[in-house]
């Protein structure tokens, strides 16, 4: 089995009922990039990547294009199966770039399921439920609105909420948790996620302003030093997610004791194949975890989901889809979706998206 092309299609997602708003800034709409990897016996695999805009990390939609036309023609006559050698190869032609390098990997993973019959969960070691936990995430809104939303997300099922907050006055982000905590807490796990935005001093009056409130704070500051330099002041836990932008990261932050938890996302480490091991090292140090991505249609959605599936249940913080933020799905039979705070895997073999031919139009990019 060898890789004969490779199609790179782009695909621009408005955001429903938007913008989606966190510290980053407001977005409106984002540009997605989708790899098609054709194989010489007709199997195809989709993989996909999708910055949630230029701010949130240092990613960026014509990143990836760029850095797929750097490596997609040394993957004609690949053995796509072999893994190794197609990463190997990836990083022989490019440094880094992990998001572009985790859309190629993501096909791969579709294709392997694809030529074994199996599900990417299935050859992830099984899927631990059929309905795998999800978690909203508030948008950066004032207390009020922030109750009046988990009040609701509660109510239709969700077991955790992620609060935005960052960029404005640290008293009204305190004011926001303590009025979220009061109204949920008892029923919900809370995550309030600066996206980097805190300096240590914000992120140390919080924690003072809120003892006895149960919320993690998710990427408080921007730097893995800052978070280092006030862990053992700051009396919540902490989980880390921009600034783990690879896996050693991942491992240094388990094995050092800087962090209680993660937001892992699956195409800054490289695709399935990095937050897979990311997975294992939580699991070995009993770690909560998600396992998502900043953005994304159908495709990065089931990738993400087929990894949330196999994780400990006792450690799965939730696999966050935009879907509710997109009209429309790739696949409107299969596209992964939000009911009562969960989503339903799907059942076909690799991702189990079943595209149809010519579904994203003409490809920006063909090579092979
Ligand atoms: C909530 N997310 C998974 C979606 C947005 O891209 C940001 C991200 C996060 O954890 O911050
Ligand atoms: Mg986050």
């Amino acid at each position: 089995m060898k890789i004969s092309e490779i199609h790179v299609y782009i695909v621009d997602l408005p955001v429903l009922n938007g913008p989606y708003t966190s510290s980053d800034g407001d977005i409106h709409g984002v540009s997605s990039t989708i790899v098609e990897v054709v194989c010489d016996n007709g199997l195809i695999g989709y993989g996909e990547c999708c910055p949630v805009g230029p701010t949130y990390a240092a990613e960026h939609a014509m990143g990836a294009r760029a850095a797929l036309a750097e490596m997609a023609p040394s993957l004609i006559g690949e053995n796509p199966l072999n893994r190794h050698c197609v990463h190997a190869n990836l990083d022989q032609h490019l440094h880094g770039h992990h998001y572009a390098k985790a859309a190629i990997d993501i096909a791969l993973w579709d294709l392997a399921g694809k030529k074994y019959g199996a599900r990417v969960c299935d050859l992830l070691g099984g899927a631990q439920t059929e309905e795998v936990i999800s978690y909203y995430t508030t948008g950066l809104v004032s207390p009020d609105e922030a109750v009046r939303i988990a009040v609701e997300k509660r109510d239709q099922g969700f077991e955790r909420l992620q609060i935005k907050v960052g960029n404005r006055p640290i008293q009204i982000d305190i004011e926001t948790i303590r009025k979220v905590w009061e109204a949920v807490g008892s029923d919900m796990r809370l995550a309030a996620d600066a996206n980097r935005s805190w300096t240590t001093r914000d992120t140390l009056f919080a924690s003072s302003a809120l003892q006895g409130v149960a919320v993690a704070f998710e990427q408080p500051c921007d730097t893995l030093s800052e978070i280092v330099a006030i862990r053992n002041q700051v009396q919540h836990p902490i989980y880390l997610d921009e600034c783990t932008t690879d896996l050693s990261i991942v491992t240094a932050a388990a094995g050092s004791g800087i962090c209680d938890g993660f937001g892992l996302k699956l195409t800054r480490l490289g695709g399935i194949s990095g937050i897979k091991t990311a997975r294992d090292i939580c699991k070995a140090r009993k770690l909560p975890h998600t396992c998502d991505d900043a953005w994304g249609g159908d495709i990065l959605a089931a990738a993400c989901l087929h990894v949330g599936s196999t994780v400990d249940p006792k450690l799965n913080e939730g696999v966050w889809i935009a879907a509710p933020y997109i009209d429309g799905h790739y696949d409107e039979k299969n596209g992964p979706r939000l009911s009562n705070g969960k989503i339903t895997l799907p059942t076909g073999t690799g991702l189990g998206i079943q595209l149809e031919p010519g579904r994203f139009g003409a490809p920006a990019a063909s090579y092979g």
